[in-house]
Formats: C-alpha cells, structure tokens, sequence
C-alpha cells in the first residue's frame, strides 16, 4: 500500500471532504493537522503555498478540488462519461463561489465596510446560491449531482459548517432541510463514520 499523507490545518473546511474520501476507499493515512499560526514554516514544503495537500509515496498533490476529483475517480464517486464529471465539475464551481463571496467579506479590515459589505450579501448572493443549491438537491434526490452519491458530496459536507460560519448562518441546514440529505448520506457510510468518532473533534 502506498504512504499516504493528508496534510491540512485543525479544522474541516477544504481538508474534511478529503479526508472522508480517503476513509472512504479505505486508505490508511496519516492526518497531519497543522496550528495554522505555525503554517509560515511549513508554507515552502507545499507546491502553491498553501493547504491542503496530499503526498503519495513522497509526491505532493495540491488544490483541494483537484484532490477530490483525483480521489473520487479512484474510489468510484466520478461520472461515467465527461458530461457526467461536468455536472459534478460545476456543482463544485459554484461551491467555490459561495464559500469566497463569504470568504472576501471576511477578509475586509475596515469594520463599517465589513458589515455594509456582508449585509448586502446576504441580501442578494447568498440567498440567490443558496436556493440554487435547494434546487439541485431536490433535482438530484438529496445528492450534489447525478442523482447519486459523488466526490462532490464529501467537498459539500466537509465544507458545510465553515459555510456556516462565513455565512453567519448557524441554522442553514433548517432554513433549507434538504441541506440534511448529502449530510446523513455521507457521514453514515461506515467507513466515513468511523473516520469522524475517531477523528479530532473541530467547529468548522
Ligand atoms: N485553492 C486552494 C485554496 C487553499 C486555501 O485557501 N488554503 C488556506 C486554508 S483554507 C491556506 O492554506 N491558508 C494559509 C495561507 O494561505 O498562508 C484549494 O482549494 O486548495
């Protein structure tokens, strides 16, 4: 088997869905959880400057979309042909733009502006993403795509409580319940479960 290594900070965000993918397919790895004040050393071993990352035997693999897609293909969560891995592809996409609308907001260092900027977020992009969200779950009988369980599932779930927070909305999964359905499908897979009982416990 090969040596397997995820590298990421201690909390879920973009590093949990890997992580999920790789109990997923049954790979033993070593979860390197790194104190994200202490990353400025280790930010030159990483190929973009930045986590997560993968290494295999020794090679290193960045960009947590690219990870999951390479995982998905690997343990049977991609699509049978390239439009399917396209609707994956895009679901992902707009995962993305969610989660950096909320990320840009926070980043803004001015208090006034930060507030002004994220209240006409959540006016306008957020519930307009978030809808969009509802509709494709209920067109994908509660799965991110193709109607079926996907690598795509395991980025939403891992990313789904820091979305939360960068969206300030701790009851999303109530304002839309069919958020639920990827959720219980993922974390109640064996292999999954037993990765998160025994996993470091964190809030987003
Ligand atoms: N596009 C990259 C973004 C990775 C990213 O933003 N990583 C953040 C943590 S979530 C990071 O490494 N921050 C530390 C830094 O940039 O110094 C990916 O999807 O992997």
């Amino acid at each position: 088997m090969p040596k397997v290594s995820l590298y990421y900070f201690e909390f879920k965000a973009l590093g949990e869905g890997l992580r999920m993918l790789l109990a997923y397919g049954g790979q033993e790895f070593e979860d390197i959880r790194i104190e994200f004040q202490k990353f400025s050393d280790f930010k030159p071993e990483t190929p973009f400057g930045q986590l997560p990352m993968l290494v295999i035997d020794g090679k290193k693999y960045a960009q947590s979309s690219a990870i999951a897609r390479y995982l998905g293909r690997k343990y049977g969560l991609a699509g049978k042909d390239i439009e399917e891995d396209f609707e994956i592809d895009q679901v992902i996409d707009l995962l993305t733009d969610v989660r950096l609308s909320g990320l840009a907001v926070i980043h803004e260092k001015d208090e006034a502006l930060r507030s002004k900027k994220f209240s006409e977020l959540a006016e306008t992009k957020f519930p307009f993403y978030l809808q969009k969200f509802d509709e494709i779950l209920t067109k994908n009988n509660g799965f991110l795509a193709l109607g079926r369980l996907t690598w795509a599932d395991f980025v939403f779930v891992g990313v789904f409580d820091y979305l939360k927070m960068l969206l300030q909305m701790p009851d999303l999964e109530e304002k839309y319940p069919i958020f639920k359905k990827p959720i219980e499908a993922v974390v109640n897979i064996p292999k999954v479960k037993a990765f998160i009982d025994s996993a470091p416990k964190s809030e987003i």
